[in-house]
This record gives structure tokens, sequence and C-alpha cells, in this order.
């Protein structure tokens, strides 16, 4: 498990992607540059969504309260709310990090919208 967890962050160090509040383990779904990615299960599988711009309810995607894992793979920060339009507590991303298992930080199967920043790349 341990040679996992280091090859798939050599991977991800290779991409220009860096541990956000976790470290990193198992593959990388694709998650295309320039944007971010929210996947249905933990260490970034089961499915994802992506945006470059604000998504204001993942339910119309049918992605509501699933997201377990998250990839920010643009230039700037994205926050994660746990209700649609930008509503209750949130997470924040910094660019080109990586959230590997929301349940370790009280988020997992929450969130229910995001706001884009295009502005600021790393979080308050
Ligand atoms: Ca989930």
């Amino acid at each position: 498990m341990r040679k996992v967890i280091v090859g798939v962050a050599f991977m991800l160090g290779a991409l220009g992607i860096s541990p956000g509040l976790q470290t990193a383990s198992a593959d990388i779904q694709d998650c295309a540059t320039g944007y971010y990615c929210h996947y249905r299960d933990a260490y970034w599988y089961g499915g994802h969504i992506n945006g470059t711009g604000n998504i204001n309810q993942f339910s119309t995607y049918g992605f509501n309260d699933v997201t377990s894992s998250i990839i920010d793979d643009r230039a700037f920060r994205v926050f994660s709310y746990v209700d649609s339009f930008q509503g209750g507590s949130s997470i924040c991303t910094s660019a080109y990090h990586f959230e590997s298992n929301l349940a370790d930080i009280g988020f997992n199967d929450r969130i229910s919208s995001t706001a884009a920043g295009s502005t600021y790349s790393t979080c308050p």
C-alpha cells in the first residue's frame, strides 16, 4: 500500500498537483487542466463532475451530497459548500491542490455547490 501511495504522490507531483489537506493514494482519475473536479468516491474514484466557474446546484448533475474527493487543476482556488447556491459551511481547495478523502474533515457526501474563484490561488 505504501508503494502505491508514494507512486501516486509522485505522479501527482509530476502533474504539478500537490496535497491540500491530505496526501494522495490510488490512481488519479482524469481531471483536465483548467478544471476542478469533484469525485463521487474518495481518492478520485467513482466518476466526477468538473467545472471552471461556479456550480450553483450539484443536484442539476445528479451529484448532490455525493462528493468524497476533489482535485483543483486550475490556477485559482475553489470553495465547496454544503448547500446550493454557495450556502452553508464550506471548504477551500487551493490552486493545484486536492482533497483525497472529505470524510477526514467532516465533509463527506455533503457538497452541493461551488464558488470558483478567479482572483486568488490560495485559501484564506
Ligand atoms: Ca461519496
